[in-house]
């Protein structure tokens, strides 16, 4: 049985926070790691020990496995949690923590090259009985059998690289005439991301649901923990996710469900996983890849199934058995994250930076905030922009609506622009409302994506700042205090206004 004390988390920000906290809880030292840019951050202060690995850029420690090795060897590390991004789904680093006698906390690294390669993942599926989008089975070597394919299959299609995943060397063809020109422009992408130019094609699936199924395997079983629905997307980064799925019943949940556990079972897979699947409108639902780490959603399984996700990543890489006993569970209540991101709506989404000046997380009964950040920090281009996951819990769909709508009224972020404003029109569509989004939805309502001129809010928010600011100069009574009567009484008024 794997022994191990110490346990080196391989990330940064939220992620890193969030495995240190259950390292804790389960009785385990946490090591964190930092580059140049991250010597005081939250995750650093938390963990028992940090080691410094670089530069600011990932290239140069995050992604740097001998600093990461190194790091775990000085500490007396016996395992490494490598969280969601950077080298959690790197068979070779899998390997590597392996091959200097560590513990590895995510699957086999077999399971992530299998399902690494997405032709290999789509034959094994196709053998395992897993249903998967009509297409190839492997890479295309020439046009000319891409376009026997492609005419079989019927218009429109899709090309896909087989390394690929994120939506990177993918093509949509709606014709004939424009097949060579995607396959050409699909490979060149792949190369450049991948490494890889191999391209296979799949018969394109028209405003499907994306809704991916969150698996757990022990020594002994493996199980799922229902779905998660995150349609709510923008160029394929999610924005907000949910559990369960309107668009799943009990009987459709059984099925996803079982094939998503024999997706993982045909490929040995140990730890948590997550099946990503489309559904279509009159309910056939086609395996799309599997992830093969911790995901940033997990919260909202975790609120739907009251089962700490991290928690039983530890005690299943120290051989223990998942502490999920009774099995199948339905889902409890409705669970819903918001990515909170600095974005600035009135700038394209473009990544906003700069210190932020002043934060207040929402709280209260079944509210959750996930973050890596704080008063003070500074914002920087060099990793992912997403600030906080904002999750809440509560009995059912429209409950959990009204609550995530009251915790963002909480928020106050000051300092660098957020993508706040645009969930707060999300929730109040009533087409999302009604349950009715597909992957196309953010697409089709550029209206949500556009900014409302809204002018006391912007004054508002310019009043907290500069109070925040004052009081930090001059005031014997904390900023923080002060800066909270302020955002309370313009949130206020704000509502009398009726901007939300
Ligand atoms: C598709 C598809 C439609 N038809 N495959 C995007 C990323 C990668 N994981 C697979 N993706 C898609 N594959 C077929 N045959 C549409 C998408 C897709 C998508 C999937 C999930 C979530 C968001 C998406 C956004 C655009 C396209």
């Amino acid at each position: 049985m794997p022994s191990f004390r110490r346990v080196l988390i391989a990330n940064r920000g939220e992620i890193a926070l969030r495995v240190i906290r259950a390292c804790h809880e389960e009785g385990y030292q946490a090591v964190a790691v930092y580059s140049d840019a991250d010597r005081t951050g939250a995750h650093v202060r938390a963990a028992d020990a940090a080691y410094h690995i670089g530069p600011a850029r990932p290239s140069e420690s995050y992604l740097r496995i001998d600093a990461l090795l190194e790091a775990a060897r000085a500490s007396g590390a016996g395992a490494v949690h490598p969280g969601y991004g950077f080298l959690s789904e790197r068979a070779a680093f899998a390997e590597a923590v392996e091959q200097a006698g560590l513990v590895f906390i995510g699957p086999p690294s077999a399971a992530i090259r299998a399902m690494g390669d997405k032709t290999e993942a789509r034959r094994r599926m196709l053998a395992a009985g897993v249903p998967v989008v009509p297409g190839g089975d492997s890479a295309l070597s020439d046009p000319a059998e891409a376009r026997a394919l492609a005419d079989q299959l019927g218009y429109p299609v899709m090309v896909k690289a087989s390394a690929g995943g994120g939506g990177r060397g993918m093509r949509m063809v709606s014709q004939p005439a424009m097949l060579a020109g995607a396959l050409r422009a699909a490979a060149a992408e792949a190369e450049k991301s991948f490494g890889d130019a191999r391209v296979y094609l799949e018969k394109f699936l028209e405003r499907p649901r994306h809704i991916e199924f969150q698996i757990l395997a022990d020594f002994a079983k493996t199980v799922h923990l229902g779905e998660r629905e995150c349609s709510i997307q923008r160029r394929h980064q999610k924005l907000l996710e949910e559990a369960p799925s309107v668009a799943v019943s009990p009987q459709l949940r059984r099925e996803m469900g079982t094939a998503a556990v024999s997706a993982a079972a045909a490929v040995g897979y140990r730890g948590v996983g997550t099946c990503e699947f489309l559904l279509a409108a009159d309910g056939s639902f086609y395996f799309l890849e599997m992830n093969t780490r911790i995901q940033v959603e997990h919260p909202v399984t975790e609120f739907a199934y009251g089962v700490d996700l991290v928690r039983e990543q530890l005690r299943i890489a120290a051989g223990k058995p998942m502490t999920v006993s009774e099995w199948p569970m339905a889902p409890r209540g409705h669970a819903i994250e918001c990515r909170i991101t600095s974005e600035d709506p009135a700038n394209g989404f473009l990544p906003s930076t700069g210190r932020i000046r002043y934060l207040r997380a929402p709280s209260g009964p079944e509210v959750r905030w996930d973050s890596g950040v704080e008063t003070g920090d500074e914002v920087t281009l060099y990793y992912d922009s997403m600030l906080a996951k904002l999750v809440v819990h509560a009995e059912d769909r429209p409950a959990a609506i009204r609550r995530m709508q009251r915790a963002l009224d909480e928020l106050v972020i000051v300092g660098v622009a957020t993508n706040q404003s645009l969930h707060r029109r999300l929730l109040a569509d009533p087409e999302f409302q009604r349950g009715e989004a597909d992957i196309q939805f953010l697409e089709r309502r550029e209206d949500l994506l556009a900014v409302r001129p809204d002018a006391a809010r912007s004054r508002r928010i310019a009043i907290v700042a500069a109070m925040a600011e004052e009081e930090r100069r001059h005031s014997s009574k904390p900023a923080v205090a002060r800066a909270e009567d302020a955002a309370g009484e313009w949130g206020r008024a704000g509502r009398h206004e009726g901007l939300r």
